[in-house]
């Protein structure tokens, strides 16, 4: 999942599709970039925007090539999927998942190929992920479905 890995073509030319305006200093504005996700990827406006809040990693208001390189190595095409899920955990609806409403929500999914996930899996995965705020934002959760491989994210 390195950040430095090409991006496929048709995403590359979403990105710099003229009608978002990247340009060749290839950065997005936030308006721009929430109506990219919007239209290309699917999400409601809410999605986008709190897609946007995770991947906007300086929080510059500003949406580099890197850091969609960044969203695209962790969601994906998978950004509809992986946003109802966290909607779902999201039982206070603030907009983050707190270490119960993530255990909550991880233990009601299954691996890929059908398997449990064990209560150690899910701790373990928690305090990893949760960063520095203590709270799991849609990019972590996004991070942790695919390590405890309950997503597959297909970046071809
Ligand atoms: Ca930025
Ligand atoms: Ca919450």
């Amino acid at each position: 999942m390195s950040v430095g890995r090409q991006l496929p073509k048709e995403i590359q030319a979403i990105f710099d599709d003229p009608e978002y305006g990247a340009g060749i200093g290839r950065k997005l504005k936030r308006e721009n970039a929430i109506k990219m996700f919007v239209e290309r990827f699917g999400m409601t406006e809410a999605q986008a925007d709190a897609i946007f809040e995770t991947f906007d990693a300086d929080k510059n208001g500003v949406m580099t090539l890197r850091e969609f390189r960044q969203f695209y190595a962790t969601i994906g095409n998978r950004g509809q999927e992986i946003m109802d899920m966290f909607e779902s955990m999201d039982k206070d609806k603030n907009g983050k998942l707190d270490a119960e409403e993530a255990t909550a929500g991880l233990k009601a999914l299954k691996t890929q190929d059908g398997k449990e996930i064990t209560d150690e899996e899910v701790k373990f995965c928690i305090n990893t992920n949760k960063g520095a705020d203590g709270v799991i934002d849609v990019g972590e959760l996004a991070r942790m479905l695919i390590k405890l491989k309950i997503i597959m994210v297909n970046r071809k």
